[in-house]
């Protein structure tokens, strides 16, 4: 897909020139516009979402991958790397993703191709075991991570002061192991997330977590809910309840995820508000989400 024109981070030269007088003279230094938006915040990628555009099989940005063999990884077990084409638009912020116990990189490598097409860098990772439990996998996400910005073939792409993880079931749970050794992660987001640690206060970085109404592997009263209730009440955090899903409905396309990680992850990584409108209000209870809990609006 072609990537859309930047109607705004090109509008350099005589036209920014002309907007800034125009503010000065009507003294308005809130005076808002295209190019006034992007000069606030240097992460903001890509044109001002909709709701159908968070809700596409695709954004703006066309991708290309890389994999990553199994021998080339020190810490995780390979995976493939998710781009968006251009160098034209900077560097982008980046997540690795885990899949959960016994599964492959191919039960969460929809989510490659569906966030960077939005303008991220993507790591979808084999674990070293497939069965391997959650602290490992939360040591495997950041060891993705690393090579990712110091090793990768696109590490000139990356942004490794904006960076984040995801991950299913015990990968989910990885997620939340991995925010809680490594603090400065920007956005975490479990995903029917499994874990014998019912408890996360530690964490500091803002966290969106999805169970499902009818996980029978990973109920929700004794994973999902307990680690969302128990993050600092002050953290900028989220609980999405899918309704009529199960344990494994993170493992295809799923337009309700995408477009709040989508969401979570501009608002979290690019610092970007102008997704702040599909998190807060909450969204209600309805055919795809059975419940709600967050902060809003947000603090950070
Ligand atoms: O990754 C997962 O699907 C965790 C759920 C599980 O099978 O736990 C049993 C030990
Ligand atoms: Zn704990």
């Amino acid at each position: 897909m072609q990537q859309h024109p930047h109607t705004s981070r090109r509008r350099t030269g005589r036209l920014a020139g002309l907007t800034a007088a125009l503010a000065a003279v009507v003294g308005l230094s809130t005076l808002t516009g295209p190019g006034a938006h992007a000069a606030d915040n240097p992460y903001e990628r890509g044109p001002a979402p909709t709701e159908s555009s968070i809700e596409a099989l695709r954004g703006p940005y066309a991708v290309s991958q890389t994999s990553v063999s199994r021998l080339s990884a020190t810490g995780f077990g390979g995976g493939t790397i998710y781009y968006p084409t251009t160098t034209a638009d900077g560097t982008f912020g980046a997540i690795a993703i885990s899949p959960g116990f016994t599964a492959l990189e191919s039960s969460i490598s929809w989510l490659g191709p569906r966030l960077a097409s939005q303008g991220f860098v993507v790591f979808t990772i084999d674990t070293l075991t497939t069965v391997d439990q959650p602290g490992s996998r939360g040591d495997q996400l950041l060891a993705a991570l690393d090579y990712l910005t110091q090793r990768s073939l696109v590490r000139s792409r990356v942004d490794s002061s904006r960076l984040g993880v995801m991950g299913h079931s015990m990968g989910g749970g990885g997620s939340l192991e991995a925010a809680k050794t490594r603090p400065s992660l920007q956005a975490a987001i479990p995903l029917t997330p499994w874990n014998l640690d019912k408890t996360w206060p530690e964490l500091r970085t803002p966290t969106l977590i999805f169970g499902a109404d009818g996980d029978s592997i990973a109920p929700v009263a004794s994973h999902a809910e307990p680690f969302y209730n128990t993050l600092p009440s002050s953290l900028d955090r989220a609980y999405l309840e899918l309704n009529n899903a199960s344990h494994f409905t993170p493992n295809t396309s799923d337009t309700t995820i995408a477009k709040y990680s989508i969401s979570w992850l501009k608002r979290f990584i690019d610092n970007d508000t102008r997704y702040e409108q599909f998190l807060c209000p909450l969204p209600r209870p309805s055919l795809t989400i059975e419940e709600s809990r967050g902060n809003c609006p947000h603090t950070s």
